[in-house]
C-alpha cells in the first residue's frame, strides 16, 4: 500500500473532531433542545408523537431525556410522502434526494441551504480521512441523481477544493480510462463496483499498480474486512468505509480513519445510541444493536429518533488518530435483512465472511432462498478462480464440501454450495444484490 495516503490523512476541522468529550456533550445537548423545539413547531406528526407520548419539548433537559422521544421508522416517514416531513416551507428548500432500492415510494429528503452546507462539512471531514487535499483527483463513481452517493461526494470534494471527476456509475472501460488519464489519485464507489472495476481492469491488461491511485472511500452497502484485504491488495491502496443515509443526510454520518478501527460518527450533528432491536431498550456501549440517529443541526427534515435497522456497536475509547468522534464497528446486518431460514436467523454478512476465508473462490456470490414443500434451502452461488476452474474435477468438489462445512459452521445450518464459473454471476455498478429470497413470505 502506498504511504502517502495515510501520511496525508489530515483532520479537516480538529476544534469539532477533536472537542473534549464533555464539551462536545453540551453542544449536542445544546443542539438537540433546539432541534426538539424546532422540529415540534413546523412538523405535525412530530406534534402529534409528542403530544401522544406526553412529552413537550421542554421536557428535554439532559442528554438522556432523548429516550423519552419515541422512535421513528422508514414506514412512517413515507407516509409523509413527499413532503409531509419537511419542516420549512418549500421556498427554503433547495435540493431534494430520495432512497434506493425500496419497493413503494421512497423516502424524500430536502435540503435548505444550511443543509447542503452542512453536508459539504461532513464531507470534506470524510474524503480528508482517506488522504483528500486541494491536490486530489476525486473520482466519484456514486450515482449522480437522486441516490445521495454522487453530489454527497461532490459537495465534500468541492469544499477541499479537491479536483473532482463527476463521472458517475457505469460505463466501466471509461472509468479505467479516466483513472489512468487524469491520474486519479482517491476514488468512491460501492466496494462490490471496486472489485468489478479491478477485474475489468486486469482483463484489459492494465496493471493497477501502475495507477495513481492512493486511497478509496466505499460504502453504501455492508462489506467486509476480507473484502477490504482483496480491494487493497488488488489496487494497492487504502481502502475506507464511509456510511450514511438519505434519511440522516446521505452519505457523511460517519467515515474511518486510516487507524482502521471504527467508523467516527459525526456526532456533533448526528447523535447515536444503539437499542435492542427485540425490546428497543438503550443497550451499553460496546454491545451490538441497532443504530438510532437523530440530527441536531438539520433544518430541512429533521430527524429524531430514525431508526436505522442496521446493526452495529459503538466504542468510545479513544482513537490514535487525535479525534474524539465515537467510532461505531463496520455494518454487519439489517435488523429487516436478517433472513430467517428454517427458523434459525442468519445474516447475509455471516456467509460473506466465511465464503471470503476460502481460497480458490473470487468475492462474488450470491445467496439465494427457497421453499419447497414447506422447507427453506439455502444455495449459495461463488465464482471460482480462474485456475480453480481449469482445475480437475475432484479438486473442485472437494472445494465445495469444504465450502459447504465452513457455512454450516458459520450459521448452524445446511446451505448448498454451487461454483460456478468465473464472471458468470451479476455485476453491479452501485450496490450489489446479494441475496435472492424466492419464497413467498
Ligand atoms: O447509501 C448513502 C451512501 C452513499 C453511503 C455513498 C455511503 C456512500 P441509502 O441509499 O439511503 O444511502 O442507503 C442507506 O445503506 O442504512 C445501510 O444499510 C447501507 N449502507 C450505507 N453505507 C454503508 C456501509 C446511502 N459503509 C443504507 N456499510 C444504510 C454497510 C451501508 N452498509
Amino acid at each position: 500500500m502506498k504511504k502517502a495516503a495515510k501520511e496525508n490523512s489530515m483532520i479537516w476541522n480538529k476544534q469539532a473532531e477533536c472537542m473534549p468529550a464533555g464539551e462536545r456533550r453540551s453542544l449536542q445537548l445544546a443542539r438537540l433542545k433546539a432541534a426538539v423545539k424546532r422540529t415540534c413547531d413546523a412538523v405535525p406528526f412530530y406534534r402529534k408523537r409528542f403530544g401522544d407520548a406526553k412529552i413537550k419539548p421542554d421536557d428535554i433537559k439532559t442528554l438522556d431525556d432523548i429516550r423519552r422521544i419515541p422512535f421513528i421508522t422508514k414506514a412512517e416517514l413515507r407516509e409523509g410522502y413527499p413532503f409531509n416531513m419537511f419542516a420549512v416551507p418549500m421556498e427554503k428548500i433547495v435540493e431534494v434526494h430520495t432512497s434506493s432500492g425500496t419497493t413503494g415510494k421512497p423516502v424524500v429528503t430536502g435540503y435548505t441551504r444550511n443543509d447542503i452546507d452542512l453536508w459539504s462539512e461532513v464531507m470534506a471531514r470524510a474524503l480528508s480521512m482517506a488522504g483528500a487535499t486541494e491536490k486530489s483527483i476525486i473520482q466519484n463513481c456514486y450515482g449522480y441523481g437522486l441516490f445521495t452517493g454522487g453530489l454527497g461526494v461532490h459537495y465534500g470534494a468541492h469544499r477541499i477544493g479537491s479536483t473532482v471527476v463527476p463521472i458517475s456509475a457505469g460505463n466501466t472501460k471509461r472509468q479505467i480510462d479516466i483513472m489512468l488519464d487524469f491520474q486519479t489519485t482517491i476514488i468512491a464507489c460501492t466496494p462490490s463496483y471496486a472489485l468489478y472495476l479491478a477485474e475489468v481492469a486486469e482483463e484489459q491488461g492494465i496493471d493497477l499498480k501502475k495507477l495513481s491511485l492512493k486511497a478509496g472511500c466505499f460504502g453504501a452497502e455492508m462489506w467486509t474486512e476480507q473484502i477490504r484485504t482483496e480491494i487493497e491488495k488488488r489496487f494497492h491502496i487504502l481502502a475506507l468505509n464511509i456510511y450514511g443515509l438519505t434519511e440522516i443526510i446521505g452519505p457523511g454520518v460517519a467515515h474511518e480513519c486510516p487507524e482502521k478501527c471504527g467508523l467516527h460518527i459525526f456526532e456533533d450533528h448526528f447523535y447515536p445510541e444503539i437499542i435492542s432491536p427485540e425490546t428497543l431498550e438503550l443497550l451499553p456501549e460496546g454491545e451490538k444493536g441497532e443504530l438510532v440517529l437523530s440530527t441536531l443541526t438539520r433544518e430541512g427534515i429533521p430527524m429524531l429518533r430514525f431508526r436505522t435497522r442496521d446493526i452495529t456497536a459503538l466504542h468510545r475509547e479513544p482513537c490514535a488518530c487525535g479525534r474524539t468522534l465515537v467510532r461505531m464497528e463496520r455494518i454487519t446486518g439489517r435488523s429487516d435483512d436478517m433472513l430467517k431460514i428454517r427458523g434459525v436467523l442468519v445474516f447475509p454478512y455471516q456467509i460473506e465472511k466465511a465464503l471470503l476465508e476460502m481460497k480458490g473462490i473470487e468475492p462474488h456470490y450470491q445467496i439465494i432462498v427457497t421453499r419447497e414443500h414447506h422447507l427453506d434451502e439455502i444455495e449459495v452461488q461463488v465464482e471460482m478462480s480462474k485456475k480453480l476452474f481449469s482445475d480437475e474435477i475432484r479438486k473442485i468438489e472437494e472445494l465445495r464440501r469444504k465450502i459447504e462445512k465452513k457455512i454450516e459452521e458459520a450459521i448452524g445450518l445446511r446451505a448448498k454450495v454451487l461454483l460456478v464459473e468465473p464472471k458468470s454471476l451479476p455485476r453491479s455498478e452501485g450496490k450489489a444484490k446479494r441475496v435472492v429470497d424466492k419464497r413467498q413470505l
